[in-house]
């Protein structure tokens, strides 16, 4: 009897450390733009390696004042941005950040970047922990690709 309830106890444990979500980021990338202009936009595929459901919640830089997810949308033949919620992945699913969609919309670069520069993008995620991404520099046709 005691041998039954030690397994069942082990099996319970483990399911708990499988069912997580697991953020990999891939092709993270910026979008240069000139110098002086105060907002940048970086884009990135977020796959979600684990086996449940992660949401990703916002992101912050140390190199930029501010960075929210954003949405590009096409209204009426102008093209505009509005802020993203939530965006949750499903286990095994990817959600691609692309130039005409989803982005990371980058505010008050903390120093001058050029192609070729990394940058450092912390993407919070519920449930944590947190993914950490280098982002690279590229030129801005470079960059839409
Ligand atoms: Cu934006």
């Amino acid at each position: 009897m005691r041998l039954k309830l030690c397994g069942f106890i082990l099996f319970g444990t483990v399911i708990h450390a499988v069912a997580a979500g697991r953020l990999v980021v891939d092709d993270a990338r910026i979008r240069a733009a000139p110098p002086g202009v105060a907002m940048l936009a970086g884009y990135a595929t977020l796959h979600n390696t684990g086996d449940a459901p992660v949401m990703v919640t916002g992101a912050s830089s140390p190199d930029f004042g501010d960075v929210s997810l954003h949405e590009s949308v096409n209204q009426n033949g102008v093209e505009r941005m509005r802020p993203l919620g939530d965006v949750s992945i499903a286990p095994g699913a990817s959600v691609v950040f692309a130039p005409g969609g989803k982005h990371f919309m980058l505010m008050d670069p903390k120093r001058a970047l050029k192609a070729g520069d990394t940058v450092k993008i912390q993407i919070s995620t519920k449930p944590g922990p947190s993914a950490d991404a280098e982002f690279v520099v590229r030129d801005f046709l470079e960059a839409a690709e």
